[in-house]
């Protein structure tokens, strides 16, 4: 049994999460936070979350997850056959995580516990998210699915990346990066899917018991 740990309130956790639910594989989730102590790292080399268990062995990386998931339940395929579209899922997601969500998590720790926002951070995230989103701009489809006709990881990872990104941006910025992009019908779209409607709910629910 595939064993996710994390939390719903972790967007990479979701992730995972959603290809879980996509490809119908049964897997467990359990509680786990981030943390630098030893006995942490001894599970999760990194200190984050989420990290995964299999019989086999422990891993983290979200993508690493994603991956793994494809190789070894391939009968709901959430990749495209043909090689070249698949380099585009992963460049794609690649570019949403690295130079989008990476850009806007600096100010997560502002938005989520009001710490302070070092001097120029402000000026840089900014300028960041506004060559990731050109970048990003340049290679979304939204026809349907971000990546094209077929539901992909990238689905998996806009569906839960955009909406914090979003978050974080109008919290600090009162504005919204993706204005220009069909964003708000695509969120729509997902919502009509039973997986992200439960990684949402879930979500929702965690929310509504920590009282926030
Ligand atoms: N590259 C990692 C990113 C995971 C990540 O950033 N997780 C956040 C929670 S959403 C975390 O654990 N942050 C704590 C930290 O950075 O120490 C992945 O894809 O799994």
């Amino acid at each position: 049994m595939f064993k996710l740990y994390g939390t719903p309130f972790s967007n990479y956790h979701n992730k995972v999460k959603l290809a879980l639910l996509e490809k119908g594989v049964a897997f467990e989730e359990l509680p786990a936070a981030p943390s630098q102590a030893a006995d942490y790292l001894a599970l999760c080399p990194t200190g984050k979350v989420p990290y995964f268990e299999t019989d086999a062995g422990r891993f983290c990386e979200s993508q690493a997850a994603l991956e793994y998931l494809e190789e070894c339940y391939p009968l709901v395929a959430l990749l495209p056959k043909d090689a070249l579209a698949r380099a585009r899922v992963r460049e794609l997601i690649q570019i949403l995580e690295q130079d989008v969500e990476l850009a806007a998590r600096r100010l997560l720790p502002h938005v989520l516990f009001g710490a302070p926002v070092a001097d120029g951070v402000r000026e840089e995230v900014s300028r960041q998210l506004d060559r990731g989103l050109a970048s990003l701009s340049r290679v979304v489809r939204f026809a349907p699915w971000i990546a094209g006709e077929q539901f992909t990881l990238a689905d998996c990872a806009a569906a839960v990346h955009i909406p914090v990104v979003q978050h974080i941006t109008a919290q600090v910025y009162g504005r919204d990066w993706f204005a220009d992009l069909p964003v708000a019908a695509y969120l729509e779209q997902l919502q009509h899917r039973p997986a992200y409607a439960r990684v949402r709910a879930d979500q929702d629910a965690a929310r509504a018991a920590r009282g926030r």
